[in-house]
């Protein structure tokens, strides 16, 4: 392994925090989803790999909870173009339809048929994408950090771990529940993802943190479905005022989940002043030490972290976004290089 100096400048490479490291000698693979064609609200999270790598260069790799984090290896997957190239192309196929709701139109009108088709198409090739790619990386014994995008790119990810933990459960941290079946006539839109990956039978829990923005039809499927633990956003705040601790929020969480645990992280979960420029911001949420906290308990409860994504963040000017995904980023796959690193 090439030396690095994690004090020295930061380095821009073209690899996430400037590492030096090839895929082959590093124990985590940052894998690049350049993709929004279905955000209904604000588009743009399809540039945010580019953003985050480029913000992150600017980190100090000193990690408190894990030692020597610089030395995990993390590796970058190259971004590929023809993703974004296709996530451009299909987002004008959607937005002809996403127009064609707006002005009071119907998902089943024969004049947007076509386009809900292609989006569909191009959302089932993004899948296929994730899951060729991820899968290959899973077989050489790596771990994935999955990096959108808007949040509906986890699904193939998900389906590959699938064929490798016969089950595992899911923590989200999400504005939303996305638990739409199916959205505006996307199968695979961002608001459906939960609801699809629930269709994965090695999926035997959802636990939903700091969910704030949903539908009827979404709580009733919360309530009714025995694999889903609901921690809204107001039920945790109200424990909170009633002077719970966070560490006692924590617990239960923590504790509503298996041994093992992906983690679905949409950046909206954290309250917006962390995430300004996200598709869809909702006032409350957690702060970005909250969600530290929980992160830290999770790793050090005996569970294994199989995997997780982060999604939704959208790039700024100002760079903060992609900054704070940068830095949430780097810990949340050091805590899961650390809870898998007995066998490895
Ligand atoms: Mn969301």
């Amino acid at each position: 392994m090439e030396k690095f100096d994690p004090s020295a400048a930061g380095v821009s490479n073209g690899n996430y925090f400037g590492f030096p490291y090839t895929t082959d000698e590093s124990n985590v693979i940052i894998v690049s989803v350049p993709w929004d064609a279905t955000t209904s609200y604000k588009p743009g999270t399809a540039l945010a790999p580019e953003a985050m790598i480029e913000a992150s260069v600017q980190l100090d790799f000193f990690d408190f909870d894990v030692n020597e984090a610089w030395k995990i290896g993390h590796a970058t997957h190259p971004i590929n173009n023809d993703i974004l190239s296709l996530s451009k192309k299909t987002r004008l196929d959607a937005e002809v339809v996403i127009n064609h709701l707006e002005l009071g139109g119907n998902e089943n009108d024969d004049l947007i048929a076509d386009n809900i088709k292609a989006v569909n198409e191009a959302s089932y090739n993004l899948n296929e994408y994730v899951y060729q790619t991820t899968k290959s990386y899973l077989l050489q014994n790596k771990l994935i950090a999955l990096v959108g995008g808007e949040h509906s790119v986890p699904f193939g990810y998900v389906k590959a771990l699938s064929e490798i933990h016969s089950d595992f459960g899911i923590l989200h941290i999400d504005a939303h529940a996305d638990l739409r079946d199916s959205f505006e006539g996307f199968k695979y839109s961002h608001a459906s993802i939960m609801h699809n990956v629930l269709d994965i039978d090695q999926v035997t829990n959802l636990t939903q943190v700091a969910i704030r923005d949903v539908s009827k039809e979404e709580v009733e499927l919360a309530e009714s479905n025995d694999k889903i633990k609901f921690f809204s956003d107001q039920n945790i705040k109200e424990k909170l005022f009633n002077n719970e601790s966070w560490d006692s929020v924590c617990s239960q969480i923590i504790e509503s989940l298996p041994q093992k645990v992906y983690i679905s992280f949409d950046i909206d979960g954290l309250s917006p002043d962390n995430c300004p420029n996200t598709g869809t911001p909702v006032p409350g949420g957690l702060s970005f030490d909250q969600a530290l906290y929980l992160m830290k308990k999770l790793a050090n409860s005996n569970r294994q972290i199989i995997g997780f994504d982060i999604c939704e963040v959208g790039p700024s000017e100002s760079e903060w976004d992609q900054n704070v995904g940068a830095r949430l980023l780097y810990k949340v796959s050091n805590l899961m290089y650390k809870t898998n690193s007995n066998n490895r």
